[in-house]
């Protein structure tokens, strides 16, 4: 991103020149400079260095010898000079707008050469622009996106990701990171006492949200698959909490076996729902608990499984048995996602929260809640299948960065010891880095001495 360069010298790399225009014959070439020797170059060829950034027509002229037809002059064009830092690369550049055609081309690079320039190799135009923080790494693929779009879409789409959205979006979730990382380093580096008791809690709830912000993202790039294929919904839950007695309502009609035998439901059984515009697959599972049977064993398997590759995960739980909710087998399939259905409320109250998300309060029996659940699941749905005026996910490069970094994030969240947690974090920085080319270590010391005055 065009950073702020005020006051910042950029170091000048050897001069380099290129044609930027198409070879051969054409009404303009443009050749471009930039770097060490630049200035000097303009000043001579042009006889004196025109003001920044203003086209000046002026006689360019080799300051070789004459040639035969004793004449040092090259052409007559238009001279651009762009002084550091306000360049393209952030170097000293300059452009000479010539009349096309190879001779003048060829006369130009000659006198070019003689005052120490070189060719420039393929995108190094680019790569210094990079260096100098002109661009990330996305911009710079834009670029070379934008060069190469043939269609009006992708061309679009190149621009979009040339304006930085793209690009400031990673760059504010690692922020957030480094910031959260040095609050973590801090707890590795000085004594409990030096710290607020709530840091804990705070480095939990910001890792949980930019989970789920960075995996709504990366889901939403797979909307138009999901509205193609329909969004996954899970049901999952302990036996007899009314799983499938829930299905066969929000599906109308009877699907799945219900019954007061516990572990009743063996296989999925998955319902194709219209919810809301958006095609739902709602799938009913065993219930989870230790299985007493090697067939409901695989049952739970495959509840699981299912579970693991759904869009959505509805946990029911039974309101006169709700601890039944808090077997480790339904805990391991709860993500930050999770939606919590409390059903049977015409037998016994809900808790109004479980493990901290709100608990909606249903009952199969009764009707009770159902239609708000309906509600609620389609404005779900069309979240994660809905159209997004967020920037697109253009490379396969981009997506496997931010899916390590989420799969970095849920480890830290997992793991409660301080020093696996800050190593799975610096992970999840260096994800999102080198998504935009931006990997610094020192990054995290600065955010901790930003954030705390503990040396005092
Ligand atoms: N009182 C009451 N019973 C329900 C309700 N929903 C389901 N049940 C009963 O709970 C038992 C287990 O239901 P089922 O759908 O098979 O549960 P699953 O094991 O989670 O699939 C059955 O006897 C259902 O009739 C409800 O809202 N209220
Ligand atoms: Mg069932």
């Amino acid at each position: 991103m065009g950073g702020d360069h005020r006051g910042k010298t950029i170091p000048q790399q050897p001069g380099i020149y290129a044609l930027a225009t198409p070879s051969g014959r054409a009404a303009l070439a443009v050749i471009r400079l930039s770097g060490a020797g630049v200035r000097e170059a303009v000043e001579t060829l042009a006889g004196r260095l025109p003001p920044p950034r203003v086209a000046t027509l002026t006689a360019l002229s080799d300051p070789g010898p004459p040639d035969r037809h004793g004449s040092g002059m090259i052409d007559r064009g238009l001279v651009l000079w762009f002084p550091a830092p306000f360049s393209y690369t952030g170097e000293d550049g300059a452009e000479l707008q010539l009349h096309g055609g190879r001779a003048t081309v060829a006369a130009a690079a000659a006198a070019l050469g003689r005052l120490g320039l070189r060719p420039a190799e393929p995108g190094e135009f680019t790569r210094r622009a990079f260096r100098n923080g002109k661009l990330d790494l996305t911009q710079a693929e834009a670029i070379a996106d934008l060069t190469a779009a043939e269609t009006a879409a992708q061309r679009r789409q190149a621009l979009r990701q040339l304006d930085g959205a793209f690009g400031a979006l990673v760059e504010a979730w690692r922020g957030r990171l480094i910031v959260t990382s040095a609050r973590i380093e801090a707890t590795l580096d000085f004594s409990d006492e030096d710290l607020p008791v709530e840091v804990d809690d705070r480095v939990q709830g910001e890792l949980l949200l930019l989970r789920s912000e960075i995996s709504d993202y990366l889901g939403s790039q797979t909307r138009g698959e999901r509205l193609r294929e329909g969004v996954k919904v899970a049901i999952l839950g302990p036996p007899n909490a009314g799983k499938s007695s829930l299905l066969n309502a929000l599906a109308r009609r009877e699907a799945a076996i219900v019954s007061a035998v516990a572990g009743t439901t063996r296989d999925v059984i998955e319902v194709h729902l219209d919810l809301g515009g958006v095609p739902a697959v709602l799938a009913d599972t065993a219930g989870l608990r230790e299985a007493s049977d090697a067939i409901e064993a695989e049952g739970v398997r495959r509840a699981t499984r299912w579970a693991e590759g759904a869009d959505l995960r509805v946990v029911v739980g039974a309101a006169d048995d709700w601890s039944a909710l808090y077997a480790p087998a339904v805990r391991s399939v709860v993500r930050s996602d999770t939606l919590v259905v409390g059903n049977k409320v015409d037998l016994a109250p809900t808790p109004p929260f479980w493990d901290g998300r709100p608990v909606l309060p249903v009952s199969v029996k009764s009707g009770e809640g159902i239609d708000e659940l309906l509600d609620r699941l389609a404005s779900e749905t069309s979240r994660l299948a809905g159209e997004s005026e967020e920037p697109a996910l253009t490379r396969t490069r981009h997506q496997q960065g931010l899916s390590a970094c989420v799969e970095a994030i849920d480890r830290a969240i997992s793991n409660l010891d301080p020093v696996l947690r800050a190593e799975e974090l610096r992970l999840s920085i260096q994800a999102l880095g080198r998504i935009t080319g931006r990997v610094d270590v020192e990054e995290v010391l600065d955010a901790l001495f930003r954030t705390f005055c503990i040396g005092k």
